[in-house]
C-alpha cells in the first residue's frame, strides 16, 4: 500500500482548477531531463484522457537521447517556434509547472508564462518553491516529479487513466532521476511505485536502454577524453572536470552528450565529491554530484547561482574558465576545512 501524501487542500484544489477549463499548457525547465519530459508528457496524456485539451510546451529543443520518451505523443518546442508556443500559452486556461520551482528555469518562455493571468500550478521535488503559485504541490522528499504524477494521478482518483505508455513515461522519470534506484533518492515505497508500473506491461528492458545505457559516439568519445585528458582527483577524494568551447567542438558536442559525466568520478574508490564545468556559450556551466554528508546544492547556490538536491546540484558561472577553477579551488579549501573542523569534533 502506498501511502497519501498529498496535502488534501492542496489536491482538492488542484482538481477544482482542473475541473474548472478545458485548455491547459504543461512546461517543465529548459534542458529537460528524463524525469522533466517523462513527468510532463505522463501528466499530459492522463489529462487528455480526461477529456482536456492539454499540451506541452518544453522551453528549448530536447536531446536526441531522450526523443524515444515522446514516441507518438505530441509536444511544442518553444524555442523553435516561439509565435505559435506564445500563442497557446496565451490561450491556455491553466498552465501547470513541472520539475521545476520557479520561472527562471524555462528561458525565454519565462516572460510568456508571468504575462498570463491564468491559474499556475506547481508539482515538482525541488526545494524552496517560489511563492507564485495558485496550487503547490511540492515535495522535496519524493524521488522524481514523475513519481510525484503517479501519486497524484493515484491520489486524485484518475488510476483509470495510466496506461502503458503513461505507465512508460513514469518510469523513465523515476530510473533517470533515481539512477536506476541507485541514489539515495530510492527510499523503499519507490520499488512499490515502480511494481505498480510494471503492471501496465512496460518494456523494462528497452526503457533501461534506452534511457541509461545508450550514447551517440561523439558523447562516448567526448566523455572519454574529458576522463583521460581533463579530469584532475583533487587530494584523493574531490574531483574536477573542465571542457572547455575547443573540446566540445572537437568532438562535435550537443545538448545532452555531457549527461552523466559528472556522475562518473565517484566511481572512483574514495571520491564523494565531483564536479564538472562546461563552456556553455553564455557561462560556464556547473554541475556537481557528492556522497555522505557533502550538500552540493548549498555549494552551488552559494558559488553559482543555482542549487538542486543535496546530491546532485547545478549552477552558473559568468566570467573564464580558469575564474571559475580558481574558485573552484577556494571552495575545496572550504571544504577541506569543514570536513577537519568534522573530524575534530
Ligand atoms: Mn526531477
Amino acid at each position: 500500500m502506498i501511502k497519501r501524501i498529498i496535502d488534501s487542500s492542496e489536491l482538492s484544489k488542484f482538481k477544482n482548477a482542473v475541473e474548472r477549463v478545458s485548455r491547459i499548457v504543461i512546461t517543465c525547465h529548459k534542458k529537460a531531463d528524463g524525469d522533466a519530459i517523462g513527468s510532463s508528457l505522463a501528466l499530459c496524456l492522463i489529462l487528455r484522457k480526461l477529456s482536456k485539451n492539454a499540451i506541452v510546451i518544453i522551453p528549448d529543443q530536447l536531446a536526441d537521447s531522450l526523443t524515444f520518451v515522446t514516441k507518438g505523443i505530441d509536444y511544442v518546442t518553444f524555442s523553435r517556434n516561439e509565435v505559435m508556443a506564445g500563442n497557446i500559452i496565451r490561450n491556455t486556461q491553466l498552465i501547470m509547472s513541472l520539475d521545476y520551482n520557479c520561472f527562471d528555469r524555462v528561458d525565454r518562455m519565462k516572460s510568456c508564462i508571468e504575462q498570463s493571468r491564468v491559474p499556475k500550478v506547481l508539482i515538482d521535488h525541488h526545494l524552496n518553491p517560489d511563492n507564485v503559485f495558485d496550487v503547490t504541490i511540492s515535495h522535496p522528499e519524493i524521488s522524481s516529479t514523475s513519481e510525484l504524477v503517479y501519486r497524484l494521478a493515484t491520489e486524485a482518483g484518475w488510476l483509470n487513466c495510466i496506461d502503458k505508455q503513461v505507465a512508460s513515461c513514469i518510469f523513465v522519470g523515476i530510473m533517470t532521476d533515481t539512477g536506476n534506484l541507485a541514489f539515495s533518492s530510492s527510499y523503499p515505497e519507490v520499488y512499490h511505485v515502480m511494481s505498480k508500473l510494471m503492471e501496465y506491461g512496460i518494456d523494462k528492458p528497452y526503457l533501461y536502454k534506452m534511457a541509461m545505457d545508450t550514447v551517440p559516439l561523439n558523447s562516448l568519445l567526448l566523455q572519454s577524453y574529458a576522463l583521460l585528458n581533463k579530469m584532475k582527483i583533487v587530494d584523493d577524494k574531490y574531483a574536477l572536470i573542465t571542457l572547455d568551447k575547443s573540446d566540445l567542438e572537437k568532438y562535435d558536442y550537443k545538448t545532452g552528450d555531457t549527461e552523466r559525466l559528472v556522475n562518473k568520478p565517484l566511481s572512483v574508490k574514495n571520491v564523494f565529491w565531483s564536479t564538472f564545468m562546461r563552456e556553455d556559450p553564455n557561462c560556464i556551466k556547473v554541475s556537481m554530484r557528492s556522497e555522505g554528508t557533502l550538500a552540493v546544492d548549498k555549494l552551488c547556490a552559494r558559488y553559482f547561482n543555482g542549487g538542486g538536491h543535496k546530491h546532485a546540484a547545478a549552477g552558473e558561472f559568468y566570467g573564464t574558465m580558469q575564474e571559475a577553477v580558481d574558485l573552484y579551488y577556494k571552495i575545496v579549501e572550504q571544504v577541506n576545512n569543514e570536513e577537519h573542523n568534522k573530524n575534530e569534533n
